[in-house]
């Protein structure tokens, strides 16, 4: 049945598959394996004198364990017993990669009226105001594993205040934390932020592009630092078996890959920030993609990829991001990438806090986020704590089917977007966008984008998280007349350290352009659309960490929809799929953050609560 050379191209793409998953496999744990053991046995010590001194700050102790964290009345006798500072857990067997006592990685919200009051009267600060004067009451979130709370509260982002500290300036209590450059001490905290959050908007709030996730969840991811720039890194490695049913089904040993590295850094006032994300997906499910039924959008070899997932380009991201505030509540924003996301579309899937961990793209990509690889972009955006509004120029065209170059950079579509977080646990965002010849098959075409979408993010027992999200994206070409549409329900639950249950559901219409049905096989007229849909359920489970990655195994089924008008194409009405895979990422919950320069998880200490 296969010819020869399709076998010979098959096995191609197979050792490439491997051989992408083992160098990013190979990145992705030496992440961890930046600092010697002498250095980790060092930043512990540091951060047992740190403790201390940290303990002896009024409004700093007593918020280690969950059941402290919500009593915070009852901890001052427990106090001792714990160490002091939030998200610090200072026993060596902590800073061990795979510490079985969780630093949960998940936040508590802790009304610490009064804690804030002193630590804003020993500061000789008013209390919090900056993005929400007015607002009395604070949240101060145990993460286990992040930084110190105070970098981050509203109010303190400019730390001249700190700096006026009446006597307390040159303190062995102060010097360690974070934010408060008038100790020296701070040079030897690793992994400690001094890039300022502009307006409380941490680096953990952006998901892909200029989009922003809930503060109450976040992405894998390590963060260290090198000089004075803040590192965060990202990275996914799934090595997996794909399997589609049906005639117009595949199946494919491949690998399914990403690495994106932001570096922050202070810059007037402000946070710059240099990105990149790369991914080895043409080398790993080929140039042509990997099969998934009713999947749509982009070419291969000069034909429209249809029942495939086209692979992202090389060059997902290269660009910087600059954040400054400009009043009190007032910041702007500006992003200029030769290869990168313009404001258009929910966060792209794989950094949405509800489908990191599931490998399938969506097939509503190309009415949603499809956008989050375009080769020129420029945006410029207003926002507050709250609330972001962007508006960007880009190229509207697909990337071409050559996945290493850069495509041509042009500047001819443009779309807006509001975004706006609530509280900690939502997400918002709408917009709408024009797309100049999107396709390089149909280049007269041009297409109008609306979405909107909806991520709820919270944390789940005491080192989980959980994510949902919905998202309604439109597409109307410029020679069709009315909107076809798409909607996406999607979940992920990271249950504990171990179990991630991951599904999603989806409506889209397609044309019978769109799914390539218009040869003479089928028939169909051109014009007429489709209602699919596809619903997917998976499990992960963790196997082992090494260094701070974790190593899963998992598996995902997909039943999908097609109506009986289909039933030819696609062997039955409710075509299945599925993939079963191995995924390396960053480990969720390192414990502690002074263990290792890549410590920390990226959640968020503190933000704001007013649910
Ligand atoms: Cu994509």
């Amino acid at each position: 049945m296969h010819s020869k050379k399709t076998r010979s191209s098959k096995t191609r793409g197979t050792l490439a598959a491997i051989a992408s998953f083992v160098l990013s496999f190979a990145c992705v744990s030496s992440l961890g394996a930046q600092q010697t053991p002498k250095q980790r046995r060092d930043s512990i010590a540091h951060a047992d004198s740190a403790k201390r001194a940290m303990g002896a700050m009024p409004g700093m102790g007593g918020i280690q364990s969950p059941k402290q964290a919500k009593t915070p009345s009852k901890s001052a006798p427990k106090r001792s017993a714990s160490p002091a500072m939030p998200g610090m857990k200072m026993s060596p067997r902590d800073s061990s990669a795979g510490a079985k006592t969780s630093a949960p990685h998940s936040q508590r919200r802790i009304p610490v009226k009064k804690d804030t009051k002193e630590m804003a009267d020993m500061a000789g600060m008013s209390a919090p105001r900056s993005a929400h004067a007015g607002e009395k009451k604070m949240t101060m979130r145990d993460t286990g594993t992040t930084k110190s709370p105070m970098p981050e509260m509203p109010g303190m982002r400019d730390t001249a205040a700190m700096k006026t500290m009446p006597g307390k300036r040159d303190s062995t209590a102060m010097s360690p934390m974070p934010g408060m450059r008038a100790g020296s001490d701070t040079t030897r905290m690793p992994a400690m932020s001094m890039v300022p959050d502009p307006l409380g908007v941490t680096m953990e709030r952006m998901g892909s592009g200029t989009t922003w996730i809930p503060d109450a969840v976040s992405l894998p991811s390590r963060r260290f630092k090198a000089g004075q720039w803040d590192l965060m890194l990202h990275a996914f490695v799934f090595g997996q078996y794909d399997e589609q049913g049906g005639p117009r089904g595949g199946s494919q040993i491949g690998s399914l890959n990403w690495a994106m590295l932001m570096a922050s850094h202070t810059l007037a006032g402000g946070r710059f920030q240099a990105r990149t994300m790369l991914s080895l997906d043409p080398a790993g499910v080929t140039p042509r993609g990997y099969p998934l039924l009713l999947q749509t959008g982009e070419s291969y070899h000069g034909e429209a990829l249809h029942d495939r997932q086209h692979p992202h380009d090389f060059w997902m991201e290269l660009g910087a991001m600059y954040e400054r505030p400009v009043t009190r509540t007032t910041g702007i924003s500006f992003y200029a990438a030769p290869s990168g996301e313009p404001a258009l579309g929910p966060v792209a899937f794989m950094h949405r806090p509800s489908a990191t961990d599931n490998p399938f793209a969506p097939i509503g990509h190309h009415w949603q986020d499809a956008t989050h690889v375009s080769f020129g972009v420029l945006t410029a955006g207003i926002f507050t704590h709250e609330w972001k509004l962007e508006g960007s120029v880009f190229n509207g065209r697909e990337p071409d089917e050559n996945r290493w170059d850069f495509d041509p950079i042009k500047l001819d579509s443009y779309s807006a977007r509001l975004s706006f977080n609530p509280n900690v646990r939502w997400a918002l965002s709408a917009g709408y966008g024009y797309l100049a010849h999107p396709e390089i098959l149909s280049p007269t075409e041009s297409m109008h984008r609306i979405t909107a979408s909806a991520i709820y993010g919270a944390s789940l027992g005491t080192e989980g998280q959980w994510a949902a999200t919905l998202v309604w994206g439109a597409n109307k070409p410029s020679t069709e007349p009315g909107l076809s549409h798409s909607i996406l329900v999607e979940a992920e639950a990271n249950l504990d350290r171990r179990n991630t249950l991951i599904g999603r559901a989806e409506f889209v219409q397609k044309t019978v352009g769109d799914l390539v049905l218009d040869t003479p096989q089928f028939g169909f007229a051109a014009d007429r659309s489709f209602n699919v849909g596809a619903v997917s359920l998976g499990y992960i489970r963790e196997l082992t960490q090494l260094w701070h990655a974790s190593l899963g195994l998992g598996a995902m089924g997909t039943v999908n929809a097609v109506p009986s008008a289909l039933t030819t194409a696609y062997g039955s009405r409710a075509p299945v799929g599925g993939m079963v895979f191995l995924r390396l990422r960053a480990a969720r919950s390192p414990g502690n953050v002074m263990s290792g320069i890549g410590g920390m998880n990226s959640k968020k200490p503190m933000s704001d609560a007013h649910e």
